[in-house]
C-alpha cells in the first residue's frame, strides 16, 4: 500500500494545556474552572486531577526533544488563559506568558511549526465567578486575552486556533454538567455556544490586526451522521443530529447564520443574537481544523433528548472510549465539509485512539490497534487529498498519554506512554510507526504493510 503525501504536508501531534502541563498553581497562575471542577467529589474517575498531569510545564524541553525525535513538522498545543491572565482580564502574569514563549522558541529551534490554540476549555475561574461564557462580555475579554498572547508570540507563531471544540465546551460544560463548570441547562448551553462563536470572531479580528500573515482557524469536533435505517423518521433524526453537532457551528462560521431548521427546532431555547453578531462570527478564516474520532449512527426516539437516540452498531471495532473505529467516516466528513463550506484549507487537528496500553515484559508498548487506527485514517486523508480536498496537515491526538477529562488518567491516547509515578515517557510502537510515516512522507510498503 502506497500513499505519498504532498511536499510540505504538516505531520503533527496535539495536546492541551490542562491535560499535560500540571503546575496548576505555580508561578502565579490563576485558578481555572477545571482546577475547581476536578475537586468536586465524584466528577472525575479515581478523583484524578490535572494538578501534575504530565508535568509538561517543567519538562517541556524534554518533550520537544521527543517531538524532534519523531520528526514532527508541527505541534499543536493550547495556552492556559489563567496562566497568562490569572484573573482573566487585566493583570498580566509575565512568568506564565514567558513559559509559552520559551516553548515556542524550543519548537522553532527544533524545526517544528507551532499551532497555538487559545482556548481548550480552561476558563479562568475568576471570569466564571463573573458569569463565565453565559455572559456576553466574556467574548470581548477573550479577544483581549488573544491580543495579549498575539503581541508576545505573534512574531514567531504563524498558525492560530481560537477555540477547540466549542460544542463540547458548551454542551458538556453547560448542558449536561459533565465538564467544567458543571452546569445543566440546555438553553444556557446554546447561549454559551453563541458567545464562544462570538469570541472567536472578535479574536479573529484582533489576530488579523496584530499578526501580519497569521493563518487563523478554529478546531471543531465533527462527525458524519448516519440514520440507522432508510425510514423517514430516522433520516429526520440524522438531519437533526447533524444540525446539533455539525451545522450549528459550520453554518454560522462559513455562512453567517444558524441553520433555520435547528432555530425552529430549538424554539425558545435559541440564543439571543445581537445585530452584527453573525457578521463577526463569519469573519474570513484561513483554515478549518477538523477533530475526527468516529461517526454517529442515530434513530428516532421521541423519548430521547431532542428525539435522537445514538445507536451502537453491533460488530464494529471500538476503542477504549467505546467509540467505533470508522476510518471511512473521515473521508466522508472531509468531502462533505469541502462540498458544503469550502474552507480554504483543512487541517485534521485531532485524530487518534485510546487503548489500555501497558509495557510488556520486554518493556515495549505494542499498541498494534493504535497503529492500525492511525494508518487507516491517514489513508483516508490521502484519499481526500487525491480527490482535490485541501487537507494540509494531520495531528495525532495525542503526543503523550494525558488527563482525559472525566476519565482522569484511565484512557491512554498517547504516542508516548507516560508512567505517571515517575513521569518517564516511553515511545509506544505507534510512535515508531508515526516517525516512519513522517520520514517517508506517507505510507510506503514498509510503514503501510500490516
Ligand atoms: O482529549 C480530548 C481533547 O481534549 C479534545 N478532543 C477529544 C480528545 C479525546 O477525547
Amino acid at each position: 500500500m502506497e500513499a505519498r503525501f504532498p511536499e510540505g504536508f504538516l505531520w503533527g501531534a496535539a495536546t492541551s494545556a490542562y491535560q499535560i502541563e500540571g503546575a496548576w498553581n505555580e508561578d502565579e497562575k490563576g485558578e481555572s474552572i477545571w482546577d475547581r471542577f476536578v475537586r468536586i467529589p465524584g466528577k472525575i474517575e479515581n478523583g484524578d486531577t490535572g494538578d501534575i498531569a504530565c508535568d509538561h510545564y517543567h519538562r517541556f524541553q524534554e518533550d520537544v526533544l521527543l517531538m524532534k525525535g519523531l520528526g514532527l513538522k508541527a505541534y499543536r498545543f493550547s495556552v492556559s488563559w489563567p496562566r497568562v491572565l490569572p484573573r482573566g482580564r487585566g493583570g498580566l502574569n509575565p512568568k506564565g506568558l514567558d513559559f509559552y514563549s520559551r516553548l515556542v522558541d524550543a519548537l522553532l529551534a527544533a524545526g517544528i511549526e507551532p499551532f497555538l490554540t487559545l482556548y481548550h476549555w480552561d476558563l479562568p475561574q475568576a471570569l466564571q465567578d463573573e458569569g463565565g461564557w453565559a455572559r456576553r462580555e466574556t467574548a470581548l475579554w477573550f479577544s483581549d486575552y488573544a491580543a495579549v498572547v498575539a503581541k508576545k508570540l505573534g512574531d514567531r507563531v504563524r498558525f492560530w486556533i481560537t477555540h477547540n471544540e466549542p460544542w463540547v465546551a458548551a454542551w458538556a460544560g453547560h448542558g449536561w454538567g459533565r465538564h467544567a463548570p458543571g452546569l445543566e441547562n440546555p438553553g444556557l448551553a446554546l447561549q454559551v455556544a453563541h458567545h464562544l462563536l462570538l469570541s472567536h470572531g472578535h479574536a479573529v479580528e484582533a489576530l488579523r490586526d496584530l499578526v501580519p500573515g497569521a493563518r487563523i482557524g478554529i478546531a471543531l469536533n465533527l462527525s458524519p451522521i448516519y440514520p440507522a435505517s432508510q425510514g423517514e423518521k430516522d433520516s429526520q433524526a440524522a438531519r437533526r443530529a447533524d444540525g446539533f453537532l455539525n451545522r450549528w457551528f459550520l453554518d454560522p462560521l462559513f455562512s453567517g447564520s444558524y441553520p433555520a431548521d435547528m432555530l425552529e427546532f430549538f424554539g425558545p431555547l435559541a440564543p439571543r443574537i445581537v445585530p452584527g453578531d453573525m457578521r463577526t462570527i463569519s469573519r474570513r478564516l484561513d483554515f478549518l481544523g477538523v477533530n475526527y474520532y468516529t461517526r454517529q449512527v442515530v434513530r428516532a426516539d421521541p423519548e430521547a433528548p431532542f428525539g435522537v437516540e445514538y445507536v451502537t452498531v453491533p460488530g464494529g471495532e471500538r476503542t477504549q472510549m467505546g467509540w467505533e473505529v470508522f476510518p471511512e467516516g473521515l473521508f466522508q466528513l472531509l468531502s462533505r465539509v469541502h462540498r458544503d463550506y469550502s474552507p480554504q484549507e483543512i487541517f485534521v487537528t485531532e485524530n487518534g485512539a485510546a487503548f489500555p496500553d501497558e509495557p510488556g515484559p520486554d518493556g515495549k508498548v505494542q499498541d498494534k490497534k493504535r497503529i492500525a487506527y492511525l494508518k487507516e485514517h491517514i489513508l483516508q486523508c490521502h484519499r481526500a487529498i487525491s480527490t482535490g480536498i485541501p487537507v494540509r496537515g494531520y495531528f495525532v491526538w495525542s503526543l503523550l498519554d494525558n488527563f482525559e477529562w472525566t476519565y482522569g488518567y484511565t484512557k491512554r491516547f498517547g504516542l508516548f506512554y507516560v508512567d505517571y509515578a515517575t513521569q518517564r515517557r516511553l515511545p509506544k510502537e505507534s510512535a515508531r510507526f508515526y516517525a516512519r510515516v513522517i520520514a517517508e512522507g506517507g505510507l510506503s510498503g514498509r510503514s503501510g504493510s500490516r
